[in-house]
């Protein structure tokens, strides 16, 4: 019974093991190819999940393209009645977001540079008005983390092309010897060029640097690459001519104002393309020295615009803008790569404001002043993010921020955690990227600073300038006596119901006053404007006379 019982049921199913061992020996090859086959397709298919995984975690490049004294209304995107067509840059703003309310942190170009790199105000540092010249000894200490020391650490390839303007220490043939500031040409005669610099990009996280020291203006016209000068200066030049004008200087041989703009972008198009094929992200910090003085468009654009020289060197930075999202696309990076576009202060007056406003163009929009005031002119300046995979096209920000954000911007992009003295004034701009719906204003307050050292608060809509006049170049100036003796001590606008900064209100609104003040005390003896402990501001020689109002 039981032998029948198992033939019953066994025998069919013994019958098809020797089936199966039948077929699976006449057709082991085919199982083998098979087998093999299935094991390939999901390797690679779990690879392939890695690699999505892997990209999905990949840190963006960021590319950060400072533009030097660019004014609000020189972007059409941000000017209607602008009469410069920054076609490249407006679709650049037309594919990201679109900053209409951003400040950097100083109206002249060294402070604004040192908050930029830092995320420190500008005014913490020992400059406490001005800017440095092209023989200045490094303002940054080594030891303070930078925007690129941070990435640098975080794996990042790192790179600074343009116009430093921070100060480095240059080699010098005889150390005792005393010369003047580099102001003048003689200034130069102690610079040993043939030498390495000290304390410059390199010391501060840049891996790879190429650039001039001060602005396009200033001498020395020298290139120094990774820190060497590329070529010792043989000659001496000067311009003197109204747009194109710079100081009488030593100049290297490989140094040609005119090309110094097309050879920083070409240079950062080399950058791009060959880091855009290692594993490792990048951070390129690309400084022009335009349209600052000299004002240089090369002969193709010359007469273009139809407004002056300025106007034709603007579209000149435009085309060549549009040759970098260009560069970025060709090197398949588009898609996680952050680049910014921004400007380190006001228009400059050098750009000829009544020229330009003849033909109906107002580089500070409808803002009053320009470069190195306190009004808004000196220091709103168009600020546009481009981040395909974050940031939805067509975006736009009113929320007031200050260029002394990319340093905590970067360190959250990186999963970086900031310490006590590093990036005091920075305020991450993700949540503002991804139009995350806020409860309070995205900076309590910021802080604006003018070329002779006057300050100014700003929270929500209100201003308070702790300066009569414009503390710049505008009417009227710090030493205009006979008009700022005649002025109230201080200014209070409401730039939402006067953003041209016409009606002080200093006198109708104590109550603002004295938040204002306080807050503004507080932020300078905190050494600090994030939550954390408390800082200290670098010490100056002599009396810091900008913040007597504190006492
Ligand atoms: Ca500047």
């Amino acid at each position: 019974m039981k032998e029948r019982l198992e033939n019953k049921y066994f025998l069919p199913f013994k019958n098809t093991i020797s089936i199966v061992a039948h077929i699976f020996t006449k057709y082991r090859p085919v199982f083998i190819v098979t087998f093999f086959l299935t094991f390939l397709i999901s390797f690679t298919q779990s690879c392939k999940e890695a690699k999505l995984v892997s990209e999905a975690e990949q840190k963006p490049n960021i590319i950060y393209v400072l533009a030097d004294d660019l004014g609000y209304g020189d972007i059409s995107s941000f000017n209607e009645n602008g009469q410069i067509k920054t076609t490249h840059i407006d679709q650049l703003a037309s594919e990201g977001i679109k900053f209409t309310d951003a400040h950097t942190s100083s109206a002249v170009c060294t402070p604004t540079r040192y908050g930029i790199i830092t995320g420190r105000y500008n005014w913490r540092s020992r400059l406490k008005s001005g800017v440095l010249t092209g023989k200045s000894k490094a303002l940054i200490p080594n030891s303070r983390t930078t925007v690129a020391s941070m990435l640098k650490n975080q794996g990042y390839n790192t790179a600074f092309i343009g116009k430093w303007h921070l100060g480095w220490d240059w080699a010098l043939k005889n150390k005792d010897s005393i010369s003047g500031e580099g102001w003048n040409a003689k200034d130069f005669s102690n610079i040993d060029f043939s030498k390495p610099i000290t304390n410059g990009p390199k010391e501060l996280g840049f891996a790879y640097s190429y650039g001039h020291s001060g602005s396009l203006d200033m001498a020395p016209y020298v290139y120094v690459e990774n820190g060497i000068p590329t070529a010792v200066p043989d000659s001496v030049t000067e311009n003197k001519s109204k747009y194109s004008w710079w100081r009488k200087g030593p100049t290297s041989n490989d140094f040609i104002h005119d090309d110094v703009t097309p050879n920083f972008f070409r240079r950062s198009f080399k950058y791009i393309t060959e880091k855009a094929e290692e594993d490792s992200p990048f951070f390129l910090y690309l400084a022009l020295p335009s349209p600052h003085t000299p004002i240089l468009p090369t002969e193709e654009w010359q007469g273009k615009s139809g407004l002056n020289p300025y106007g034709d060197f603007m579209l000149m930075i435009d085309a060549y803008m549009g040759q970098l999202t260009e560069t970025i696309k060709q090197a398949g990076i588009e898609d996680n790569t952050i680049v910014i576009f921004t400007s380190d202060n006001g228009c400059s007056p050098q750009a000829d404001y009544k020229i330009l406003e003849e033909k109906n163009h107002d580089p500070s929009y409808v803002y009053r002043g320009h470069k190195a005031d306190i009004f808004e002119g000196g220091h709103r300046v168009p600020f546009i993010v481009k981040w395909p995979k974050n940031i939805s096209k067509g975006s736009i920000s009113n929320e007031t921020i200050c260029t002394t954000d990319l340093m905590a911007t970067c360190a959250e992009i990186t999963d970086y955690k900031l310490t006590g003295n590093e990036g005091e004034d920075s305020f991450s701009l993700l949540p503002l990227f991804n139009q995350t719906p806020l409860n309070k204003p995205f900076r309590e307050a910021t802080i604006h600073h003018s070329i002779n050292g006057s300050f100014a608060i700003r929270k929500d809509d209100w201003k308070l300038i702790m300066c009569a006049g414009s503390g710049g170049w505008s009417f009227s100036k710090p030493n205009n006596k006979a008009v700022i003796d005649t002025l109230p001590k201080y200014q209070l606008y409401n730039l939402k119901e006067d953003p041209s900064e016409t009606n002080n209100l200093i006198a109708s609104n104590v109550e603002k006053v004295d938040e204002l003040k306080s807050l503004l005390t507080k932020y300078i003896k905190e050494g600090r404007s994030t939550p954390d402990e408390p800082q200290k501001n670098d010490a100056i020689d002599g009396k810091w006379k900008q913040i007597e109002f504190m006492d």
